[in-house]
This record gives structure tokens, sequence and C-alpha cells, in this order.
């Protein structure tokens, strides 16, 4: 088989979303069947389930209704929805900080080009992703790592949750035999029973099939069926995802309490952000400077403070503005600190930014 792409692709997919966001603030429900949707009385419906309700047969889309005969111990919550939304910014973050190419396609869930052809580096960057995402936002992601995005999002999906499976070039061959037609996402209800009126259930009676009998049958998606049923994707990986900040975070393995721990956390963070931000390429500029806060209870805090001018990615801090940026990132803290003084599990600090064009990066430098 002759592949297009050179590059890899990493599909990743947070598993369970809305409820192991919801989890993880309520860890006593764990072992429980919980479910993220509206009430029952209200004709409400599952937005998504834990794996635990799922062996019940509740599902996403789901009745309330129906959820709850199903699994009459389920657990209910209401959304959240800010809150998600706030979780998938800081997921895309952390995919940000390994490829340069990433399309969103939810909340939870992406594809991303690799900057390597390597399967060995490229499986560590993904089990990378996988423990960051755990160790600083708590839940956890399912990665699938292949040539294309239909093989990607086929191995992410394969042992869901917190799975993580290769295609590799010389599996595609066996894995797409085995595979039920069902699962091309394109393939729906409808056409899966046109399939099965053929005698066509498994990708390998696809591929028996001629290109001409399938376009027959089913006019332009003929071609897909075709290419999809021999692993075949040439969709590229679009880079739809807009850069909103930047930013380096640090999970401590013991919370801090003290302050002086606080504001070496805080002098080592400004270092790393530097390196970040020369290591971005030019041409964003940063409008603001934010430290967040996680707290050992999971709750989040960030203080934000604008800039008068601005400063450009692609070039270490100079000292001046490496001052500048500790004594504001501190200020910041103290404030937030005023309000809540617990224990921190993690510390972050970035800069929001956008994409200037040339007339603004040629104004003055915020601290010249
Ligand atoms: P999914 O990724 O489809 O589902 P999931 O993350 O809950 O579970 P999985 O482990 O199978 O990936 O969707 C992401 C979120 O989108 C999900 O947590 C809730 C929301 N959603 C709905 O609100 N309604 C829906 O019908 C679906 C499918 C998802
Ligand atoms: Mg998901």
């Amino acid at each position: 088989m002759s592949f297009n792409n050179q590059r890899l692709v990493l599909h990743c997919d947070a598993d369970s979303f809305f409820a192991a966001i919801e989890l993880r603030d309520r860890p006593q429900l764990k072992n429980l069947p919980v479910a993220v949707g509206g009430r029952a009385t209200d004709r409400g419906v599952i937005a998504t389930c834990n794996y635990i309700a799922r062996k019940f047969g509740v599902r996403s889309a789901m009745s309330t209704a129906m959820a709850e005969k199903l699994c009459p111990n389920l657990i209910v919550l209401a959304p959240r929805f800010s809150l998600y939304r706030q979780v998938s910014e800081e997921m895309h973050g952390i995919f940000s900080n390994y490829s340069r190419c990433i399309e969103p396609i939810a909340l939870d869930e992406a594809y991303l080009e690799l900057d390597s052809d390597d399967w060995n580096i490229c499986a560590e960057i993904a089990k990378d992703i996988q423990r960051q995402i755990e160790s600083s936002l708590a839940i956890t992601v399912s990665a699938g790592l292949s040539r294309n995005k239909f093989l990607a999002k086929l191995a992410s999906e394969w042992n869901k949750p917190a799975g993580f499976k290769i295609i590799r070039d010389e599996d595609v061959a066996q894995v797409m035999s085995q595979l039920a037609v069902g699962k091309i996402p394109s393939v729906g209800g409808k056409t899966k029973e046109k399939l099965a009126k053929l005698g066509i259930v498994t990708c390998r009676d696809l591929q028996q099939q001629s290109l001409d009998f399938l376009t027959q049958h089913f006019g332009v998606h003929g071609q897909l069926l075709f290419d999809r049923c021999r692993g075949r994707d040439l969709r590229t990986v679009k880079n739809t995802w807009i850069r909103k900040s930047i930013s380096v975070e640090r999970t401590f393995s013991n919370d801090l309490v003290r302050d002086d721990e606080i504001s070496a956390a805080l002098n080592s963070l400004v270092g790393l952000l530097d390196e970040r931000w020369l290591r971005l390429k030019s041409g964003y500029l940063a409008k603001s400077l934010f430290v967040k806060i996680k707290y050992s209870d999971f709750s989040l805090t960030t203080r934000e403070s604008a800039f008068s001018g601005y400063i450009h990615s692609g070039e270490h801090f100079s000292p001046q503005q490496q001052l500048q940026l500790t004594s504001t990132a501190k200020t910041l803290l103290t404030s937030a600190l005023s309000v809540k003084n617990a224990s921190i599990r993690l510390l972050g600090l970035g800069f929001s930014v956008h994409q200037g064009d040339q007339k603004q990066m040629n104004q003055t430098d915020l601290f010249m």
C-alpha cells in the first residue's frame, strides 16, 4: 500500500468528557453509574455518562427517562457548560505544546499532525499528552496514532477509556479486513442496511466490490467507501485551531503552601515561559499576562493584567521585561491568594495573544 501523507496523525478524544469533569469534583461517585443531562421530569436527555453507566446500556442522546429505566440507580447531574468549555480550552492548550497543526473536532476531540514520521517518537508524544492531561486536568483521554485521520480515529476508539493504540502501515490490511462497515464514520444506519442487503457486512466484503459497483449504488459516497474500507484517507489535518494564549504550567507532586515555595515556582515559570515564547513562531503579540492557580480541590482561579503595548513572539525576553513580568505575575498571584489562600496543586503563567500584523509589530514594545 502506498501512503501520501508522510507525517503521522494523532487523534485524541477525552473519555466520557462531561461526566469525567463532574466526577473529579465528586470522587465519592467514582464507582457508581453517573450521567450528565437534563431531568427526566423535564423530558431531558443524557449528554454523556461514565463507563459504569454504559454497561447498563445508557448512551448519549437517550432520554433521561429511558436511561433511568435501564439503570434505576443512575445519578444524573446537571450540566455545567462553561466549566466544560474551560477544561476544553486547557486541553487544546496542552495539545498546542506538542503540535503546530491542530484540527479541533469537538470540545474534547482533536486531530494533531505530528512533526515526525518516526512511530516510536510519536508514540512517546502521545503518551506524554495523555499523562499531561491526566496530571493537570484530572481526566483521561484516549489516543490513536496512525497514518491518516480515519485510521487515527479508529485507533483512539479501539480500547477506550484511557486507551492508546497504534495502527502502523503493516497492520492496516489486517485491521481493515476484520472491521464492520459501521465503523466507517459516514456509514450510518441506512447505508449499513443497504450494504447488508447487498451482502456486505465487513470491510473485507466491501473490498471485494469495484469502484463502479459502489458508485452505482451509493453515488459520490461510493468513492469514500472504496477508500475507507482499505484504510485510505487523503484528508489532511487542517490547522483550524486559533491560538488565544500561550502558557506554561507545573503540577506539583506536593501541593505548595509556603510563600517562598510559591515564589520560587513562579520564578521558574517565568523562565519556562521565556523558552516557550522564543520557540513559538514569530507573529504573535502578547496582550496580557495571566496567572492560573489550581488549588488542591481542583478549583481554578485566574488573574490577568493587560499590557499597554505589545511584546512579540520568537524572541527571548529582555532582562528588563523579565523583571517586569516577574513582578506583575507576583502582584496577580498575591491578589488571587488574598481571596483564597489554600494549598496549590498547579501554577500556570501565560500570555493572552493575538496574531499580529507588521504594523502592530513595529509599535513600541511593552516595557521599553
Ligand atoms: P463524545 O466524545 O462523543 O463522548 P464522551 O467524551 O462523553 O465519551 P467517549 O469516552 O465515548 O468519548 O462527546 C464529548 C462530549 O460532548 C460528551 O461528554 C457530552 C457531549 N455530547 C452531548 O452533549 N450529546 C451527545 O449526543 C454527544 C455524543 C456528546
Ligand atoms: Mg469523548
